[in-house]
């Protein structure tokens, strides 16, 4: 019987980048798409029926599809430089669950299901929670289908060279509506159990999250012979923007503000910069908190701008206002754990999105460092067991007689 442990050293090469010391596996890109496959391969082998929906997102279906289905799952793809846990240990965990469940003999009483949500990092077209977006339909399909990867490849193409139809992305009422119950196990990112020293909680909200991209746009010109007074320099109010997001997050209590991502044009160092794209990515426990910090944030780049002769233009890239989980899923579940702790995500999740169309819970798993969408990211053996025990405590309630 497969270990969730063993399942993650058997993808543990898979798209790992040598550079970033981490994994980077993208939205349909070739790591993402040789984990896909891997994934099916692993729930044909467990008897799984296996579909995909318009939006790329895997169902393995456990018995004859939905409706009231429990369905359990993450993701397979990656941020740039990732750690080996963030998705994949919910998925390995679905999958030695299974295995459990089967051995003792446990038959399901309704439909079941194990999903992969497709590019919920958003690490290649920029917008997290692509596949469970465009499922639940709040991703307008036809801004989806041009959103456009670091080498200028669409979605639709993306798609398209995946086997999908990119004129079929969009809402599946038929594919949410098989979903009676979804349960996400996740590895925690932050310490909160390591804090309260147990190996597994339950999810309580999400912060709000939103990006924006800010286009600082200037005079591009040469190094060397422009004198300092003469210059319209983008990376001043980009390097102003960057300041202000720390100083707005830092006077909010709870509140993340972050450039993680800056990209200038035409990026040579003896080039003074046309344009600096910098996207901020802002979270706060409520959407009037986070969007008064990302208006800070904007009169500052603005002002900047302004200062230096530059232009700058705004744009939402994507936004979520703050996930409660439901109380009543979340105590019975905590309750058929024994009284597991709830704990707040800082990390937003595709259950964050289904939790606005169905029942909707996520199990935490320990991490010792508490670091996440990074190499050191980690889960003890043990305590990735005690993950799948607890997953399948939860299917056994969720799904029993
Ligand atoms: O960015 C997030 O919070 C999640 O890991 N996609
Ligand atoms: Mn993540
Ligand atoms: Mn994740
Ligand atoms: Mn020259």
């Amino acid at each position: 019987m497969a270990t969730a442990t063993g399942l993650l050293g058997a993808i543990a090469d898979v798209g790992v980048d040598r550079a970033r010391g981490g994994f980077s596996r993208h939205g349909f890109d070739r790591s993402d798409l040789t984990l896909r496959e891997w994934f099916v391969a692993e729930a044909a082998a467990r008897g799984l029926d296996v579909e995909v929906d318009r939006n790329g997102n895997l169902w393995a279906w456990w018995g004859r599809p939905g409706p009231d289905a429990v369905v359990t799952g993450s993701h397979l793809d990656s941020v740039p430089g990732g750690g080996a846990f963030d998705g994949p240990l919910g998925v390995v965990s679905a999958l030695a669950a299974v295995d459990e469940l089967r051995a003792r003999g446990f038959v399901p009483s309704r439909p079941f299901a194990v999903v992969v949500f497709a590019e919920e990092e958003g690490g290649r077209f920029g917008v997290p929670c692509l596949g469970s977006r465009l499922l639940a339909g709040t991703l307008d399909p036809d801004a989806a289908r041009r959103l456009r990867d670091q080498d200028g490849t669409t979605l639709a193409e993306a798609v398209r060279a995946a086997g999908l139809d990119p004129d079929r992305l969009g809402r599946d009422d038929e594919a949410l509506s098989r979903v009676g119950r979804f349960v996400e196990l996740h590895v925690e990112q932050g310490r909160g159990l390591v804090d309260l020293g147990r190996p597994v909680g339950v999810a309580s909200s999400i912060l709000a999250h939103g990006r924006w991209r800010f286009r600082f746009t200037g005079e591009g010109n040469h190094a060397g012979a422009t004198p300092i007074g003469d210059r319209h320099d983008p990376m001043l109010p980009a390097s102003h923007l960057v300041l202000a997001a720390r100083g707005a997050a830092a006077a909010v209590p709870g509140a993340r503000a972050t450039v993680g991502r800056v990209v200038p044009v035409p990026g040579g160092t003896n080039v003074i910069a046309s344009t600096v794209d910098v996207w901020l990515d802002a979270r706060a426990a409520d959407d009037r908190t986070t969007r008064s910090l990302v208006e800070d944030v904007t009169a500052a780049a603005r002002e900047a701008a302004a200062a230096e002769g530059c232009r700058v233009e705004v744009t939402e890239e994507s936004y979520g206002d703050t996930v409660v989980f439901d109380p009543g899923l979340r105590d019975d579940l905590a309750a058929v754990l024994g009284g597991a702790p709830a704990l707040p995500s800082g990390a937003g999740h595709d259950a964050g999105i289904l939790a606005a169309r169905v029942p909707t819970a996520m199990l935490f798993v320990r991490n010792p460092t508490g670091v996440s969408h990074a190499p050191a990211e980690h889960a003890e053996p043990d305590d990735c067991e005690a993950g799948v025990a607890a997953l399948v405590s939860v299917l056994e309630h969720l799904a029993g007689g």
